[in-house]
């Protein structure tokens, strides 16, 4: 038996499983770091990383951009007669795709999998098709769901918004949408259903009621959560924070926005982020930081494993491949102690230029490289443990006595300022936070790879 799946028939020929072939490889087509049965730090790295790939990018993006049309041929979409037609073959290549590349995940949007019908009904229909037949496709081969969505935000109904929209009768389409994708996410074994709020925000505060809006929000996200439930799911929900694009400003516009609304409508304990690091750029954050902000609320979920261009202000979705920045996010990661239900989808695209069908592999091979060698380093700046240590100590002073009173809540601000008073100025605060020296550290960790 062949170690992928093919189906109807192959849509990359001449391209068989991708398999590790170390750092000194030159084949473009091998692992050179992300060897899945590798145990590092106890654990798989294949458990650690849990790869998925995105439906959208890889199988419905076709390099078309606001300047030109289409430069990338999907022969799964010109094979077929018919849209539902071109879905099932699209099914195949993905499965194909995803078996060859030996991710264990991947995730969709209802509208990548199956095309939208003359009614909602007949949506549905389409959806419920589609999925029957991933379903056994999943089973066949192993293949798991990280998450899955709805794209509420491209048929030009959902021009003001979906769940935010200032008309009823959008925000009910809405609904739909979103109840068939959650039944098919449910039916799949989907570890988690992610909300991105592609248009829920605005484009001028002349025509728009904020307070109606995020409260229409928070209420459209209870109840999904609410029927979610009601039907077995177990899951997480996520939160997808971007700040702009395509409105002018998104309500979930960075992690600690998002956790505020979640805090204040009561959201919080179902409901956690899923951080994607070319959004974090747009917010003017560092890809850890969000993740940290997330963890350091207990919200941290899943991860959108992409990169921008630091010079472009847009969300260019390209493959991660900066060791620096993964090894960074790695050590956010193992140090809230992994991923559960989540994992790392490459919301990423292949370039427009990049028209040969071995480029999709070429890209997720370095990404999963990308990821494979951060995860390597972050956990060697764990295992020697000097910056945790440096950590540790530099808020020693809170670990007894007066300070560790103060984090209990045992000093007034009339004992503590007679703690300061009593204690004088001296040399008190001119304590090294050793900035570079930590840098260093994580460079050597970086390069003795
Ligand atoms: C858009 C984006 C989406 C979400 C899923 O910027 O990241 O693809 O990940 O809707
Ligand atoms: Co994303």
């Amino acid at each position: 038996m062949a170690d992928y799946f093919v189906g109807s028939k192959e849509y990359f020929p001449g391209i068989g499983k991708i398999k590790y072939e170390g750092p000194k490889s030159d084949n473009p087509l091998a692992f050179k770091y992300y060897d899945a049965e590798k145990v590092v730090g106890g654990k798989k790295m294949k458990d650690h990383l849990k790869f998925a790939v995105a439906y959208w990018h890889s199988f419905c993006a076709d390099g078309t951009d606001p300047f030109g049309a289409s430069t990338i041929i999907h022969p799964w979409k010109t094979d077929a007669k018919t849209p539902m037609e071109g879905a099932e073959h699209k099914l195949d290549a993905a499965f194909e795709f995803i078996t060859k590349l030996g991710a264990e995940f991947y995730a969709f949007h209802d509208r990548d999998i199956a095309p939208e019908g003359e009614t909602p009904a007949e949506s549905e229909k389409n959806l419920i098709a589609i999925t029957d037949k991933a379903k056994k496709y999943q089973d066949a081969t192993g293949v798991k769901l990280l998450w899955g969505t709805a794209n509420i935000f491209t048929n030009p109904r959902f021009l003001n918004g979906a769940a935010t929209n200032p008309e009823f009768g959008v925000v009910a389409l809405a609904a739909a949408q979103i109840k068939a994708a959650i039944d098919a996410t449910i039916k799949l074994g989907g570890a988690g259903y992610t909300f991105w709020g592609g248009r829920e925000g605005y484009m001028s505060l002349l025509n728009t009621d904020m307070k109606r809006e995020k409260d229409h929000l928070a209420k459209f996200l209870s109840i999904a959560r609410d029927y979610a439930r009601k039907q077995g799911f177990k899951g997480a929900f996520y939160i997808e924070p971007k700040p702009m694009e395509p409105t002018k400003h998104q309500y979930d516009f960075d992690t600690e926005t998002v956790i505020g609304f979640l805090r204040y409508y009561g959201l919080d304990k179902d409901f956690r982020l899923n951080i994607e690091a070319n959004h974090a750029e747009l917010a003017n954050h560092d890809f850890a930081h969000e993740l940290e902000t997330a963890a350091a609320a207990g919200l941290f979920g899943s991860v959108d494993a992409n990169r921008g261009e630091p010079r472009n202000g847009w969300d260019t979705d390209q493959f991660p491949n900066s060791y620096y920045e993964t090894a960074a996010a790695m050590l956010s990661i193992l140090k809230v102690g992994g991923f559960t239900t989540g994992g790392l989808n490459f919301d990423a695209k292949i370039r427009r230029n990049s028209v040969d069908p071995a480029d999709l592999f070429i890209a997720h091979i370095g990404g999963m490289d990308a990821f494979a060698a951060g995860l390597e380093i972050a956990n060697r700046v764990i295992t020697d443990g000097k910056i945790a240590g440096f950590v540790k100590n530099r808020y020693s002073s809170f670990d007894s006595g007066d300070g560790a009173q103060f984090e209990k809540g045992g000093l007034t601000l009339e004992a503590l300022s007679g703690i300061g008073t009593k204690a004088g100025y001296g040399k008190t605060g001119l304590t090294s936070g050793k900035q570079e020296y930590l840098e260093n550290i994580f460079n050597q960790y970086l390069l003795g790879l």
